[in-house]
């Protein structure tokens, strides 16, 4: 089994878990936040800064390695690992969710989706199958099953039919993906239908996966949504895989997260947000391109043991985001990243100690969610 999971240790008063998640490329310890390097980069980072922050695990696109540069010249680099100069553990969404959210530029049959290049324009066939050989031949550690991600708001019909559709081309992934170097993992879907979650769920148990994922959340529903989404879903998901919430990674729904049973994260919310001129701080997330912290010449956060926080003051990363210098949007993306992955070791640390309750309720005091 190239792919396996440790439970550690389960909390006695909610369903969080700390556990190891074995790799090819080595094993992370969960709940885990991943860092996401869609173009085979972590956006304004070095793979060692990357590191540096705590990041163990990263994620990375198939859709847009495929179109660009294309797998096969990632093949041929000796695979992403060699390619981006990454050595611990990548895992590779499939493309699914990419491809889904190109709305009209794409066409969805049984076998698979027709879709237009966001970059050119060029038609392209993405299947279970054609999915499985892409993540291959880009070498991740971790493949994602070829899925459909429903919309919300979404009907009940079209919820079923997208889970259904979802159930088979988990079942096709799997058929198609024969490898000793790579695990798959499955996904769950069924919108914000309590009993199409379980169905789903149930449905993708019965296929063994070394691993399962939430899809189809935080897709613009209510948290509160999302979070009873979560209680109908990982019940039904065995002890002994890891549970990984795709797209999710803000502060406060990591937390909640965790709480939930949920081992794995991954979201462009940090890196991206940190290159508008966002950060997120203990009280919540501050804009610090805003005119109120020209003269503020404390750090983004005092609490945080950033390389940002350690030397510069928000007035400074202002100026430079204002002066539309690059330095700017490293510093925050730093800070961002490092916000978030230390968040995880707090996590992990309140779970050692048995007081991840209280570290929830602690943090949500003073983290303003928006
Ligand atoms: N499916 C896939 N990737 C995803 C999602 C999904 O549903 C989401 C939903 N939040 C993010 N990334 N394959
Ligand atoms: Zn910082």
């Amino acid at each position: 089994m190239p792919v396996s999971f440790t439970l550690v240790r389960k909390d006695s008063a909610c369903s969080a878990r700390l556990g190891l998640l074995h790799t090819p490329h080595g094993t992370v310890e969960t709940p885990i936040f991943m860092p996401v390097g869609t173009q085979a980069t972590v956006k304004t980072m070095t793979p060692e800064e990357v590191r540096d922050v705590g990041g163990r695990l990263i994620l990375s696109n198939t859709y847009h390695l495929y179109l660009r540069p294309g797998h096969e010249l990632v093949r041929e680099a000796g695979g992403l690992h060699r390619f981006m100069n990454w050595s611990g553990p990548i895992l590779t969404d499939s493309g699914g969710f990419q491809v889904f959210s190109l709305g009209p530029l794409r066409r969805v049959s049984e076998e698979g989706v027709t879709f237009r290049s966001h970059i050119d324009g060029s038609e392209h066939f993405f299947s279970p199958e054609k999915a499985m050989e892409v993540q291959l031949a880009l070498g991740s550690d971790i493949a994602m099953a070829f899925d459909e991600c429903a919309p919300y708001p979404c009907s009940r019909e079209y919820a079923l039919e997208a889970l259904e559709r979802t159930t088979r081309w988990a079942r096709r992934s799997a058929a198609a993906h024969q490898s000793e170097t790579q695990g798959l993992f499955g996904i769950v879907q069924g919108g914000t239908f309590p009993d199409l979650r379980e169905k789903s769920a149930r449905e993708l148990v019965e296929l063994d996966f070394p691993g399962y994922a939430i899809g189809g959340l935080s897709v613009g529903e209510p948290k509160q949504i999302m979070y009873e989404m979560l209680d109908h879903t990982v019940e039904f998901l065995p002890e002994d895989k890891p549970r990984y919430l795709m797209g999710v990674g803000s502060p406060d729904c990591l937390v909640e997260g965790v709480v939930r049973g949920i081992d794995m994260f991954d979201c462009v919310l940090p890196t991206r947000i940190a290159r508008n001129g966002s950060v997120f701080t203990r009280q919540g997330k501050l804009v610090v391109r805003n005119a109120e912290y020209a003269r503020d010449f404390s750090p983004l956060d005092p609490t945080c043991d950033c390389y940002t926080c350690r030397n510069y003051s928000r007035a400074y990363i202002r100026h430079l985001i204002k002066a539309g210098e690059v330095l700017g949007i490293r510093l925050t993306t730093i800070h961002n990243l490092r916000f978030v992955l230390n968040l995880m070791e707090e996590i992990k640390e309140a779970l050692r100690q048995g007081e991840i309750m209280e570290f929830r309720d602690r943090f949500l005091s003073t983290y303003q969610a928006v």
